[in-house]
């Protein structure tokens, strides 16, 4: 007798797919296979594809921006959206400012999420102090503790780190075992791109994606990859959004070197254009690296299809839009530069990637599959216990109605912001249960389960 059988339905993996049961004990897949036994409970999946619950491998949650700033949503909200959108893991950031211990982050960020946790979280490490004592004292006892990526940025001020300085990260990410995540864009370039278009008087929200251009995030690309090799780290560039990040890229691993990549739905589904209206409402796209145009969109389609780009992340980075502690916090007339980076997507990421890229035909449903679930879940430390469907895996999974079409709508999502940049948008495919180690959380549009049902998962050492 299984705690839990998901009968009749279409399971997929990043292997294919099976007409099968799912039979679930303890939270844990314990079978899968035909006309297996009853269990206390039972979902019909008839008619539906069973897909491993989604790992959303990029997103900020309860973190605190260089400039002060709180993301709208904590560990509750973020974890049901993510729930409510078939992912049921998420690995958000734990951010050192400049001057603070690396571990009192961490314990910080623990303390946190134990309480409100709604999905299954791990950590990244952001560091933008790398001081001896952070590199060779905190670094390596927070990867044994189950954190072992971090994340580094070549832009902002507030958080950025030398040349120098991430020849050391990546010295010590290498022999700590931890992969560096790198925010790769030019700060220079950038600085020069802005003050250019202050200069003439172009401060509007929709001026923001000219000050980024897409020749300081390839160039930063190629030097990321460049100082990892000398180091000899493992490096994934995060947040790829663009034809000139691509290339270097794809020559770094056609030479062999260590080198992943992701990249998120906004740079999908979303160009530039869409933000060349006048006003405020326009701050909804504002992100970095921003969005680009149909030219790099169909670039990205072409990596994750050939396999250039490994994953698929949110990189949920929730500012309200009409909000005075978000994306107002200078004001309705505040310069581009003034405005928070971020857009949110965790409940959306999944269901945008299967309608833009399965029903399409841009994408297979197994490297659906693989991009949303099994690679992240992979690159991070959490294979097999997350991202698969498989005997002895968590039992996360989500089950699917493809058909369904639904007008993107704020109002229906289940994060905290005020406003969605994917508002209006026709997606078909969504989650309609999703089952998080063996507890359906969201099912028939109903949300169950309490604040702190979700734990820490501590993820393997790239030494292990
Ligand atoms: N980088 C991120 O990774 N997320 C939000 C904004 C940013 O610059
Ligand atoms: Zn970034
Ligand atoms: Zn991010």
């Amino acid at each position: 007798m299984f705690d839990l059988v998901v009968r009749g339905g279409t399971v997929a993996t990043e292997a294919g797919t099976e007409c099968a049961d799912v039979g679930i004990s303890g939270g844990v897949i314990t079978a899968c296979g035909r006309r297996l036994g009853p269990g206390t409970r039972e979902i019909d999946a008839t008619g539906r594809l069973v897909l491993p619950g989604g790992v959303d491998a990029h997103c900020h949650v309860d973190q605190k921006s260089s400039s002060g700033l709180m993301t709208a949503d904590d560990f509750f909200t973020a974890g049901v959206s993510a729930a409510c959108g078939g992912t049921t893991t998420i690995i958000p950031f734990a951010a050192q400012h400049r001057g603070q211990s690396l571990r009192a982050v961490v314990e910080a960020y623990h303390e946190r999420a134990r309480s409100r946790a709604f999905v299954d979280y791990g950590f990244h490490l952001i560091v933008s102090d790398p001081t001896p004592a952070v590199l060779e004292e905190e670094l390596p006892g927070l990867v044994a503790d189950g954190c072992p990526s971090l994340k580094v940025y070549m832009t902002y001020d507030a958080l950025k780190v030398t040349d120098r300085q991430m020849l050391a990260i990546f010295d010590a990410a290498r022999r700590a075992g931890a992969i560096v995540l790198v925010h790769a864009e030019n700060s220079d370039a950038v600085a020069w791109a802005t003050g250019r278009l202050l200069a003439q008087g172009l401060t509007e929200p929709r001026c923001h994606p000219a000050s980024r251009p897409a020749a300081a995030e390839g160039e930063a690309t190629n030097r990321a990859i460049a100082l990892a090799e000398l180091a000899g780290a493992d490096v994934f560039i995060v947040h790829v959004s663009c034809r000139e990040a691509l290339a270097p890229i794809a020559a770094a691993r056609a030479r062999g070197a260590r080198v992943w990549a992701e990249t998120c739905p906004q740079y999908l589904v979303l160009t530039a254009a869409d933000m060349d209206l006048p006003g405020f409402d326009m701050a909804r796209f504002i992100c970095s690296p921003p969005l680009r145009n149909r030219d790099d969109q169909d670039a990205l389609w072409g990596a994750l299809a050939d396999g250039q780009l490994d994953l698929v992340a949110s990189d949920h980075a929730p500012y309200r839009l009409r909000d005075p502690l978000g994306k107002m916090v200078h004001g309705e007339d505040a310069p581009f530069t003034k405005i928070p980076n971020g857009i949110s997507g965790l409940e959306l990421r999944m269901p945008l990637v299967y309608s833009a890229g399965v029903r399409t035909g841009r994408i297979a449903l197994a490297q659906f599959v693989a991009l949303t679930a099994t690679n992240p879940a992979r690159i991070h430390g959490l294979y097999p216990r997350k991202g698969t469907i498989a005997p002895g895996s968590d039992a996360d999974l989500a089950i699917w109605d493809t058909g369904l079409e639904r007008v993107v709508a704020q109002a229906d999502l289940h994060d905290a912001m005020d406003d969605s940049p994917f508002e209006g948008r026709v997606v078909t495919g969504w989650p309609v249960t999703t089952i998080a180690r063996g507890e359906i959380v969201w099912h028939a549009g109903k949300v169950a389960g309490e604040p702190g049902r979700g734990r820490f998962v501590a993820r393997t050492s790239r030494l292990a």
